[in-house]
């Protein structure tokens, strides 16, 4: 008898422990109000610019494969290599060169404020000590160490904040396989089996992130799989606040983004929507957060071969776009297999942070423009059939961002002596150019919502001369 009371007050208890933990877990998402979640992005929001940083075993055949030279983070995939023969590429992957002070002096250089690095991308080898799995940097490669943690470190001390991308699809993992006959690796499919062992694996090994590198953002990719469902986001997105509170979660956490557009289809999981090589036309309003990502050249991965690389001018034109809309703007860089970001890019990230030493301050901690039409406007396609369609018609002359009490004009095309905006209910107190060091007060004129500004002939900066106008409360 006495026997049965304590196995039935053993049960108990441990339920009961269960329940708590588990109310634990969902406690900072049901508890959280708008005002705390605000409070949360409060840093990620102002910052506005991260460097993305796609590093993992692909950097070693460096875009070649039999005479291809197209390849980068899709090798397997778009080859159909073997597990075990891409395996190999482990053994030489020795980054004799990596130095994570000299990233981060990089990214800072470039007037990025955080960086998020792929722990683990769709190929499985995780670039940090796990004990998810034996197919990582310290168990496979003769450099036999952490990369992440040093990064996470250097990035702290240089005053930047540290983020982990997570692949959900696992080519390398036994728990998946080609969901389609003739495909190599992607989309997987689950073995139903493996799946709760799958899902627990990525917990340990995400659990590793948060209390080995104190990763600040999760940044989920590889979740479009019909076996990863939005139930599975909400799970792991609550499992994973409630380990860190203040972790910020992007939206591929969940499985319900619209493709590259990378917004919510309905009521999506995570933080942040996550438009993938795209500027959305139009922001999305306040309290609606998201991050552009984009590559530097053409490829995610180190590519030898790949020269495209974005000129300064369009990163910093980007930079703006995306500001004067609410995102954020997240910039890949693919390093070598020995570790070094390639030049081209350090060089052009140089370029861009010369302009935010100057600029910076109509850029970091700004809310979106609070004009209408800056961006472009929608025209009507009057169709024969009937069903009149629009198509969006952007407009490259000039972008705003702001801050309580002032207005950051962006000139991208300069307007000659006069220009002429409509300001609407915005009432101007004065006018001068950020990039003037005398800060010398422009003429102009406002009447109602026309407003004229008398400028120099010449713009002081050729990609984006910032005119800030002082404005009445
Ligand atoms: O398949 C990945 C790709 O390799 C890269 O990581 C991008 C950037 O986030 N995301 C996926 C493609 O949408």
């Amino acid at each position: 008898m006495k026997k049965n009371v304590a196995s039935i007050c053993c049960v108990a208890f441990t339920s009961l422990l269960l329940a708590c933990l588990c109310a634990r877990a969902q406690a900072p998402v049901a508890a959280e109000t708008p005002a705390q979640r605000d409070a949360r992005m409060a840093w990620w929001r102002e910052a506005r610019f991260g460097m993305f940083v796609h590093w993992g075993l692909y950097a070693v055949p460096a875009g070649e494969w039999k005479g291809r030279t197209d390849l980068a983070e899709w090798f397997m995939d778009a080859t159909g290599i073997s597990r075990e023969e891409y395996a190999k590429f482990a053994a030489q992957f020795n980054p004799v060169k990596y130095d994570p002070d000299e990233w981060v002096r990089i990214a800072k250089n470039a007037g990025m404020k955080y960086i998020v690095i792929t722990a683990k991308h769709h190929e499985g080898f995780a670039m940090w000590d796990t004990k998810g799995t034996d197919y990582n940097i310290v168990q496979r490669t003769p450099y036999a160490k952490d990369v992440l943690k040093p990064l996470a470190e250097a990035a702290r001390r240089a005053g930047l904040h540290f983020g982990t991308y997570y692949s959900i699809m696992d080519w390398h993992d036994p728990s998946q396989s080609p969901a389609q006959p003739g495909k190599h690796y992607n989309p997987t499919k689950m073995d139903p089996a493996r799946k709760r062992a799958y899902i627990e694996e990525m917990k340990t090994e995400l659990a590793e992130l948060i209390h080995e590198t104190h990763t600040e953002v999760l940044w989920f990719d590889g979740e479009w799989m019909d076996w990863w469902t939005n139930a599975d986001g909400r799970e792991l997105y609550a499992y994973l606040r409630g380990l860190a509170p203040n972790l910020i979660i992007n939206n591929r956490v969940g499985n319900s983004r619209n493709g590259l557009m990378g917004m919510d289809k309905g009521e999506g999981v995570g933080d942040f929507g996550t438009p993938e090589q795209n500027i959305p036309a139009q922001g999305f309003g306040p309290g609606v957060y998201w991050e552009t990502c984009m590559t530097l050249n053409d490829h995610w991965g180190y590519n030898q071969h790949d020269n495209h690389w974005k000129s300064p001018e369009v990163v910093i034109r980007n930079l703006v776009d995306i500001s004067s809309k609410g995102g954020n703007y997240l910039l890949n860089v693919g390093p070598t297999a020995e570790g070094t970001i390639p030049a081209p890019a350090v060089t052009i990230l140089g370029e861009v942070g010369k302009w935010l030493n100057v600029n910076g301050e109509a850029i970091y901690a700004t809310a979106p423009t609070p004009f209408a039409g800056d961006h472009g406007h929608w025209e009507a396609d009057a169709k024969a059939d009937g069903k009149d369609k629009r198509h969006w018609i952007p407009r490259w002359d000039w972008r705003a961002t702001s801050k309580p009490g002032k207005v950051y004009v962006h000139l991208f095309e300069w307007p000659g002596k006069t220009l002429r905006i409509d300001v609407g209910a915005v009432k101007v107190k004065a006018a001068t150019l950020l990039a003037d060091p005398k800060h010398a007060p422009l003429k102009f004129v406002q009447d109602g919502k026309t407003l004229d500004v008398q400028l120099p002939d010449k713009p002081l900066d050729p990609i984006d001369t910032v005119l800030v106008l002082d404005t009445a409360k």
